[in-house]
């Protein structure tokens, strides 16, 4: 860029990611979700019940017009800067005393949180009571056949109904992964299980029992994953296992075991390497108790010879909240998640948004906003991230190109808790200082934040050391012998699921002795990691079956 242009293209700049609460950032008309419920709701939702009544307004045609604005000044200035322009104008700047001082104030029953305690990242763990007071540091997920109970047990421990979509609602269905934070406590009084209850997160540390009187003792901060268990929804699920601790593996007690996606997701998550899975009997209330043992001897059996085969089952009945407390002493004594709190962060975004309420007066206008959970290492309130891939676009040539984005950190929150700083567990909800434009409608799904220059490359492909299941454990016919996986085929394109984001991929290459290693090319690109491990299906009928997973070798191409 010429001097004059660069000088022209700063001055821009300046004004455009300065004017959040400014005149530019005007009333951006999307339906976001409201300040306050943005960390537990699901994605933006694209059809919200909420008609809008600008839509033949004044305001409504100019916003259509800032937002072309908008569109014109990423492509043509944000996107032809460099990375050295922007991080000149961006500085990392954390908050003082009185701002955290102030950050607390409202929420006086939840721990102080302090830079001071993070100062040395060796010596914090999972537990660290200022920690885990405001924010989940393990992830829990809830996997099974469909319509068996997960979202119904998620809420009886945490009070959340993770369902929050129009469509979710109609159906009766989990459509997009949900989350609900829930503190658990321990009774030093009361007997046996009775001892071991849950709420919400936002509870104090120390609340008194309820049967007791006596001050209970937090254990455990947990945040659910709740997946879907519709077989079309695999994908879905598989993004949901990247960032599991642990598992629930729920299994109906009135049909017979195991339903083809109680095969399927215990499959997903012994391939993610996930050795804590707790098997959960529900809807006991619906049977005799010669059926319940008849389908605890085929839990059993099906069990045998998995990762969960010494795994506890407890019969429960989420509906009725019978037997809840066993769940939650469960959950109590699943071991500590080994955490590295000292590398470079590395967060996934899972969800991006617009938190701005149409018509939001420009005065309070907020930044946008991204939610997704660390798999390592800390953010921390006021600090430069960078986004990867940030905007991806194509050239002429029809090549990707790809444009990272830095922001400042303006928020940190997880469901209702504010954060100086955030760790692994749970989903976070990050406030940048870039315009909401660029984070609404879920345009950062799937994409990597964290410190400048530190987050893995961006690859066009990947190699992967595959392993393939010898059949379809998903299907209705998993047993006979049309169900057979067979190879992977030159060409074919399979749903690979890199963290938490899956991409349609071609195979471009097979190699290796057993031609077992592939590389396939990524659809958009993204970010991955060598030695990760990702999981790929395969397209039956309208649907991604599980089929096998692998680890990354190498990268291909970088962009
Ligand atoms: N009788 C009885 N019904 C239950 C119990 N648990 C859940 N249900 C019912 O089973 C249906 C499905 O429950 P959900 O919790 O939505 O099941 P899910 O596993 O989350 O379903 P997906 O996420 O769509 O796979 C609902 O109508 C619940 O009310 C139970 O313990 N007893
Ligand atoms: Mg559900
Ligand atoms: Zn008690």
């Amino acid at each position: 860029m010429n001097y004059k242009l660069k000088l022209y293209t700063l001055i821009i700049y300046y004004y455009y990611f300065n004017s959040l609460n400014g005149d530019w950032g005007l009333g951006i008309g999307d339906w976001g979700l409201g300040i306050g419920d943005w960390a537990q709701s699901p994605i933006p939702n694209p059809q919200s019940p909420i008609p809008n009544p600008q839509f033949h307004s004044k305001k409504y045609q100019t916003n259509k017009i800032i937002k072309l604005f908008k569109k014109i000044i990423i492509k043509y200035i944000y996107l032809k800067m460099t990375e050295k322009d922007i991080l000149e104008k961006e500085k990392t700047i954390l908050p003082s005393d009185e701002e955290v001082q102030k950050l607390f104030s409202k929420s006086k029953n939840l721990a102080i949180q302090s830079f001071s305690t993070i100062s040395d990242p060796s010596k914090i763990t999972p537990l660290t009571p200022e920690i885990m007071s405001r924010q989940a540091t393990m992830n829990i997920g809830t996997i099974g056949h469909v319509a068996h109970g997960k979202t119904t047990l998620v809420r009886a421990i945490s009070g959340i109904q993770t369902t929050k979509h129009k469509i979710e609602k109609e159906r009766n269905i989990t459509y997009y992964l949900g989350y609900a934070n829930a503190k658990l406590y321990k009774c030093p009084k009361c007997p046996d299980l009775d001892a071991y209850k849950a709420y919400g997160s936002g509870m104090e540390d120390s609340p008194k029992c309820e049967t007791c009187g006596e001050k209970l003792e937090l254990l455990r901060h947990i945040s659910f994953v709740d997946c879907p268990g519709h077989d079309i929804l695999m994908a879905t699920m598989l993004n949901g296992a990247s960032v599991m601790d642990a598992a629930l593996l729920l299994i109906a007690a009135n049909m017979e075991c195991p339903q083809p996606q109680t095969r399927e997701h215990l499959a997903a998550v012994e391939n993610m390497d996930l050795e804590n899975i707790i098997i959960v009997q529900n809807k006991i209330d619906l049977i005799k108790e010669d059926a319940a043992k008849e389908n605890y001897n085929q839990i059993k059996a099906f069990a045998k010879g998995t990762k969960a085969a010494k795994s506890p089952i407890i019969p429960i009945s989420a509906q009725y909240k019978y037997n809840i407390e066993a769940v939650i002493y469960y959950l109590c004594n699943l071991p500590i998640p080994k955490r590295d709190f000292v590398s470079p962060p590395r967060f996934i975004v899972i969800r991006s948004f617009d938190i701005n309420k149409p018509g939001t007066e420009a005065e309070n206008l907020q930044g946008g906003v991204v939610g997704g959970t660390l798999v390592r290492g800390i953010i921390r309130l006021g600090e430069i991230v960078e986004i990867k891939p940030g905007i991806i676009s194509k050239n002429e040539e029809g090549k990707y190109i790809v444009q990272n984005l830095y922001s400042r950190i303006v928020s940190l929150k997880t469901e209702t808790n504010d954060l100086l700083y955030a760790v692994p567990g749970g989903l976070i909800g990050v406030g940048l200082k870039v315009d909401p434009f660029l984070t609404s409608k879920s345009k950062l799904n799937g994409r990597i934040l964290g410190h400048p220059g530190k987050l893995p490359d961006i690859y066009a492909s990947i190699v992967v050391k595959t392993h393939l299941m010898s059949r379809y454990v998903g299907t209705k016919g998993a047993d006979k012998n049309s169900s057979h996986v067979g190879e992977i085929k030159f060409k074919e394109v399979l749903l690979i699921n890199v963290g938490s984001t899956s991409i349609a991929s071609e195979v471009v290459d097979i190699s290796g002795e057993n031609r077992d290693v592939v590389k396939f090319r990524l659809s958009p690109p993204a970010c991955a990691e060598i030695g990760e491990t990702v999981a790929f299906s395969r397209k039956l009928g309208h649907s991604w079956r599980l089929i096998g997973w692998g680890k990354v070798l190498e990268g291909g191409e970088t962009i």
